[in-house]
């Protein structure tokens, strides 16, 4: 029995909803939505919650001179609002101020300490409120401020437990190492790798006796269990715990995998691992760390309004689907994304109202025109026509399906959109206005729109993680049941179009969409679209000015279809690769890449790339490397280019 366990990191309370919450909530909404069409509701959790505890929310209730409880009550409000407002399917929500998850961090606390992992010692060190870490003076930015959030740190003197961290780091190093897919993507694993083998591992002071929001240690009441112990325990409470049946097949026969943001690896990938190694508990399979996004170039914050995307809001105003849409096409998961609203509303106007929304306009106006809203079932279909729509739709299923089981969202919806684009494309090639004037056309009239029916069923499947509400609509339209299952058989069933039909997505003409952007940043109290905000905070460092090029210009440059044919290490070069590239010509070229921290020479073998054939040879580490192999990212590398299908080397990109 397959079961599919996953979860977001649980949000503190000491701030509201935004952009990035939603980010990591709706790509774990979508990962669940599909493996429950997969597998079964019943065999697939979605769990969600709110980090309660902590000097952090403590100070901040106090500030706003509520009780921490009275904080938490009224901001985990606000949470379970914006979920709803995404159409987030968590099967659980999670609080770390319910007796449920405390009774399982004592459970926890108590398993430690029987392995003989947690002392009592003195703890002398600078504390981050912000981060709720504490960091050696070395990595402190100026000597004083917290290296993430650049605020000052505190120090603090106590005595504390103390969890033998330490004990951990062979076991750790070896367990990533031996499983590949448990810290992904392979850059991330190679960050916790590079921190594990840097420097020893110290033990985690995991008390404190200063302040009193938090769970109370076991038989040491005068000590506060430090939040990110009680906070990674979320996991296996909202289980039941160890023992319990929630646990035994969520979190032991199951697929379990925590989706984070990159801020917060190591604290998943080191401390709770760790713990759970000592406790004697199973690891979670994955931890996938995701990309940062920004917001029009700068970090979201508190000092920024403009930066405070509400996501209920843009959910209110342009539906919660193109929200979910925009936020899973933008960027790989995995990759840094910026936020623009101009680029919401691109998305929503060529993708959603002009490819998806069109298909269905159209298909419904027609099946209503041509048989009288009643559509026939699916017989037939041999025309090469009906048989390219069928086997895209199959490519389509299964190219989604693979990318989604390999937690690659946008890479499934590249996959759809093949099919919803064809989709439009058959109706154009098989011409139904031209087969309905004619008494002999009627066979294959029928047979033409019940393959596009089953085409419009089949995307309603496909687009169901990513579009809940489109897919209810589609299939309304169509008049089937809401099927929920991924799709299996090309069979059109025969049904009768519904009377009414939403248009699925508006299109937001200019106008339109600049009046809503100037609603947007009004209510973020923030300056109107055209005037120059003014700096409160120092501003991101500006991409470099892109100059214009010529036709001519680009046609300089000869870029060609590669194919890797070997792929080696280079010694005392943590970054590169020395490749052997086949490019049509009677040698294979080599280059020096730095892509050594994305991928491991294995794997490269036989890939294809774009490979730009004249530039400069230059020697890199005594190598003459003679043309580039293109990649995505800018500091780090995040994914080589690739072709979508196999292409002979040699032929020209252009
Ligand atoms: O860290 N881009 O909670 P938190 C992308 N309570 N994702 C973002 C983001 C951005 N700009 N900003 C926030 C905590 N996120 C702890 C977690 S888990 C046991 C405890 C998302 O409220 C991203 O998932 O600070 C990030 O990891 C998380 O919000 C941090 O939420």
């Amino acid at each position: 029995m397959e079961r599919f366990y996953i979860t977001t990191p649980i949000y503190y309370v000491n701030d509201v909803p935004h952009l990035g919450h939603a980010y990591t909530t709706v790509a774990v909404d979508v990962l669940a939505r599909y493996q429950r069409a997969r597998l079964g509701p019943e065999n697939v959790r979605m769990l969600t919650g709110t980090d309660e505890h902590g000097l952090k929310i403590q100070e901040a209730a106090h500030k706003r001179g509520e009780t921490p409880i009275e904080l938490a009550d009224r901001v985990v409000e606000r949470f379970r609002a914006a979920w709803r407002a995404l159409d987030i399917s968590n099967d659980d929500f999670i609080r770390t101020t319910e007796p449920r998850h405390k009774a399982v961090v004592l459970d926890l606390w108590r398993r430690l300490e029987q392995q003989g992992d947690i002392y009592l010692g003195d703890y002398e060190g600078w504390y981050c409120i912000s981060c709720e870490e504490f960091y050696p003076e070395s990595q402190l930015a100026g000597g004083k401020l917290c290296p993430v959030h650049e605020r000052e740190v505190t120090r603090v003197k106590e005595q504390s437990y103390f969890f033998r961290l330490s004990k951990y780091q062979d076991a750790l190093i070896s367990y990533i190492e031996q499983h590949p897919g448990f810290v992904q993507p392979t850059i991330r694993k190679n960050e916790v790798l590079g921190f594990l083998r840097s420097e020893p591992l110290r033990d985690l002071s995991i008390s404190r006796t200063t302040f009193g929001w938090g769970i109370q240690a076991p038989e040491h009441p005068e000590h506060v269990i430090y939040v990110w112990i009680d906070a990674l325990t979320n996991y296996i409470s909202a289980l039941g715990g160890p023992g319990a049946d929630g646990y035994q097949r969520f979190w032991e026969a199951a697929r379990t995998i925590h989706v984070i943001g990159k801020d917060i690896l190591r604290f998943h990938c080191v401390y709770w691992p760790a713990m759970l190694l000592s406790a004697g508990l199973p690891l979670p399979r994955t931890v996938f760390a995701h990309g940062w996004w920004k917001v029009s170039g700068k970090k979201i914050s508190k000092g920024l309004p403009a930066t405070r995307i509400d996501p209920v809001q843009l959910s209110e105003d342009v539906g919660a689907d193109a929200v979910r849409y925009f936020l899973m096409r933008e960027v790989p998961l995995g990759a840094d994304g910026d936020f623009s609203y101009e680029g919401l509303i691109g998305r929503i106007n060529s993708e959603l109202a002009n490819d998806l929304g069109n298909l269905l306009n159209r298909s419904a106006a027609m099946l209503r025109k041509y048989v009288g809203g009643k559509i026939p079932a699916l017989a037939g279909g041999d025309d090469p026509l009906d048989v390219e729509l069928r086997t895209t739709a199959e490519r389509a299923r299964d190219d989604a399906g693979k990318a989604l089981d390999e937690l690659a969202p946008s890479r499934a919806l590249d996959a759809i959109w093949e099919l919803v684009r064809l989709a439009n494309r058959y109706v154009d090639q098989t011409q139904p206005w031209v087969l309905a004037r004619n008494p002999e056309g009627k066979a294959r009239l029928d047979v033409v729109l019940a393959s596009f029916a089953e085409s419009l069923r089949w995307i309603a499947l496909l687009v169901a993680p990513f579009l809940p509400r489109s897919a209810t609509e589609i299939q309304r339209q169509l008049g089937l049941s809401s099927g929920e299952r991924w799709p299996s058989a090309w069979r059109y069933p025969g049904s009768q179009v519904a009377e009414t039909g939403a248009v699925l997505f508006q299109r937001l003409d200019e106008p339109a969409a600049a009046t809503l952007i100037d609603k947007w940043l009004a209510k973020a109290g923030a300056p109107k679209a055209e005037a120059p905000e003014a700096p409160t905070e120092p501003a991101p460092p500006t991409k470099p000015d892109v100059a214009k090029i010529t036709y001519e210009d680009f046609g300089r440059l000869d870029l060609r279809v590669g194919r890797i044919v070997k792929a080696d290490r280079i010694p005392k070069a943590d970054k590169l690769l020395h490749l052997h590239v086949e490019i049509g010509e009677p040698a294979p070229r080599e280059v020096v890449a730095g892509i050594a921290t994305a991928y491991a020479p294995d794997g490269l073998v036989g890939k294809q790339v774009v490979f730009l054939a004249n530039l400069e040879p230059k020697k890199i580490r005594g190598i003459l490397s003679h043309g580039m192999v293109l990649a995505a990212g800018d500091a780090e590398v995040l994914a080589l280019s690739g072709l979508d299908r196999e292409v002979v080397p040699g032929t020209k990109v252009k």
